[in-house]
């Protein structure tokens, strides 16, 4: 079966909407394999998102996506990129459609609340930057 990897923003954990998303994702029939919180160091932030690197929102993004804990969470589903990406919605929040879990609760186009994964191989490349082969095994 296939899996993606999401990250609850410090936007949305902070806002205390963690649970409400991570339920709208299982009705749509997500199973979460894994699933932790922590807080990103500036260095992890910076290698997480370094294909933004030369882009002018790059500095806006680490500093953001450092401020407070976030939740990575691997979901399994068929589908589970292109779907979750459907139920995202748009990068910017304010495009989103309606009911999509940006457009309930992101804000812009910087905290839109949720990231997911854009294909397989980053999906693989992204949940081995959070969870180890032992993690992933011990949560089966
Ligand atoms: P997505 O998360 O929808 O794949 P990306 O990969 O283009 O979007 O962008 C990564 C993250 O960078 C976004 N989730 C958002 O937080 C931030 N971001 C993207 N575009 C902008 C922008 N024009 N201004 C500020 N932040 C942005």
């Amino acid at each position: 079966m296939e899996t993606t990897l999401t990250i609850l923003k410090p936007d949305s954990v902070g806002a205390g909407n963690a649970g409400k998303i991570l339920a709208q994702l299982e009705g749509e029939g997500f199973k979460i394999r894994a699933l932790k919180k922590l807080r990103l160091t500036e260095t992890q932030a910076r290698a997480f998102y370094e294909v933004h690197k030369e882009r002018p929102f790059y500095e806006e993004l680490v500093r953001f996506m450092t401020r407070g804990p976030v939740i990575p969470a691997v979901l399994e589903r068929e589908n589970a990129v292109v779907h979750l990406r459907e139920v995202l919605g748009a990068t910017d929040s304010t495009q989103a459609a309606e009911g999509t879990v940006r457009n309930l609760y992101g804000t812009d186009v910087q905290e839109n609340a949720i990231h997911g994964s854009d294909s397989q191989e980053n999906a693989a490349l992204e949940t081995a930057f959070f969870f180890s082969r032992a993690e992933l095994l011990a949560a089966e």
